[in-house]
């Protein structure tokens, strides 16, 4: 039986963040959790891409090219769809959802889902206090886990 998992530690991986414009009192941030639990993996401040979008439903396209042209070993999506700040909440929402599962599966690179749906204000701000449970600490914390699965699987090692 061979088993296969990722690691906590990423150091000579490259990665990318793809983040959101709309609601950056919010979306920043989760891109300080993104960079803080990248640092905490071991990953130089220069092996990181951090790619500004308008709004969540342009992180996904934003994903893909990212990890065609760059050649991130995962991609950190982050964004923050509040309800009631758009009448297309749903439809915001299932776009990226579905976007970015779309564009892990076409570029076959990883990418964590850190793009915050919620119905207040307020919810959006406690998902992204500092520290681990900072939704982006944890996307990014989710791709170093899912890059090094599949470098390790891509190398036979279990
Ligand atoms: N984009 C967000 O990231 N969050 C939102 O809450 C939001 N609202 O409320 O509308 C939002 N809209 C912009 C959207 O993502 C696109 O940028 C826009 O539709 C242009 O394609």
């Amino acid at each position: 039986m061979a088993t296969f998992e990722g690691t906590r530690t990423a150091p000579g991986l490259r990665f990318a963040i793809v983040v959101a414009r709309f609601n950056d009192f919010v979306t920043g941030r989760l891109l300080t959790g993104a960079q803080d639990a990248l640092a905490a993996a071991g990953v130089a401040p220069d092996a990181i891409d951090v790619v500004w979008v308008p709004g969540a439903f342009e992180v996904a396209s934003a994903a893909q090219h990212v990890a065609a042209t760059r050649g991130p070993a995962a991609v950190i999506c982050l964004g923050c769809v509040i309800r009631g700040g758009t009448p297309h909440f749903e439809y915001i929402c299932q776009a990226a959802a579905q976007g970015v599962t779309t564009a892990a599966l076409d570029s076959g690179v990883p990418m964590a889902f850190g793009i915050l749906t919620t119905d207040s204000v307020e919810q959006a701000l406690e998902r992204a206090a500092p520290g681990p449970s900072n939704k982006g600490y944890e996307a990014a914390m989710a791709a170093v886990e899912m890059a090094t699965v599949v470098a390790a699987l891509a190398e036979g090692r279990s």
